[in-house]
């Protein structure tokens, strides 16, 4: 499998609760390098901008409002094959059906307030990581 890098996000619902440093330890636990890692407090504008994909969707506002309300901390994560293995490591969108060990299993709250985010695709991986990171910063 080849090696990979994929964008992921603890989001504010995780990071308000102080989970940021068990699910980081999660993810060393799986086996990802962390490539590149910061804290940013997003503003409403830059949400929209990240989940533009998502604009027409009934939940877009709350989502976008939800994903400003505090700080994240926005992780580029590299394993063999890491986009699925990320999804994978995550679980379901919806915590509730999401599978046992799972992070949004064991730390999620619900669909919207689901503690991480990763990218669903190569392209989608490339957009999110540069949305964030400048190549000097992916060590
Ligand atoms: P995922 O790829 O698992 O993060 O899920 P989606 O891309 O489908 O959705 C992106 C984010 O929108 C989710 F993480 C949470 C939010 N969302 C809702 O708030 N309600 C929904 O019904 C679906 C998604």
């Amino acid at each position: 499998m080849s090696t990979e890098t994929t964008f992921a996000i603890i989001k504010p619902d995780a990071v308000e609760k102080n989970l940021a440093g068990a699910i980081l330890a999660h993810i060393e636990k799986a086996g990802f390098v962390v490539r590149g890692a910061k804290r940013v407090h997003l503003s409403k504008k830059q949400a929209e901008g990240f989940y533009a994909e998502h604009r027409e969707r009934g939940f877009f506002g709350e989502l976008t409002t939800f994903m400003s309300r505090g700080p994240v901390y926005v992780l580029a994560l590299e394993a063999p094959g890491a986009i699925a293995k990320w999804r994978e490591t995550m679980g379901a969108t919806d915590p509730a059906q999401a599978a046992d060990g799972t992070i949004r299993k064991l730390f999620g709250a619900s669909k919207g307030e689901n503690a991480t985010h990763g990218s669903d695709s190569p392209a989608a991986a490339a957009r999110e990581i540069s949305y964030f990171f400048g190549a000097f910063e992916l060590i």
